[in-house]
């Protein structure tokens, strides 16, 4: 805010703040059940990868448990989580997407 309040003058920012919107990590989980292929489905569906990028992501969380699809802003990462997760149970696939801040 500027300092009109504190000094009754509207005076510029002294230091203007260009904070960065907060960053969410957008994680898909390990499981027993979901077919290799569906999860590359939905990396190519959800997060615009190419068979060979959403190949990778699979077999790192295949082998790693967990994987990050990508990195967003609180909405958009929100919005993934839940699609992925309504477009795995309308297929009846127990896959898991979750969220978590970025360092
Ligand atoms: N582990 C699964 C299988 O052997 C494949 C899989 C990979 C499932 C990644 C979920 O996020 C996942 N069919």
């Amino acid at each position: 805010h500027d300092h009109e309040h504190e000094h009754g003058l509207a005076v510029a920012d002294a230091k203007p703040k260009l904070k960065q919107p907060p960053m969410y990590k957008v994680l898909i989980l390990n499981d027993d059940y979901t077919p290799m292929d569906f999860v590359v489905d939905v990396l190519r569906k959800f997060f615009t990868m190419d068979t060979e990028q959403a190949t990778r992501v699979m077999l790192q969380v295949h082998h790693e448990g967990q994987g990050v699809c990508g990195t967003f802003t609180p909405d958009i990462a929100e919005t993934k989580v839940v699609q992925v997760n309504e477009f795995a149970r309308a297929n009846q696939h127990p896959l898991l997407c979750v969220m978590e801040p970025e360092d």
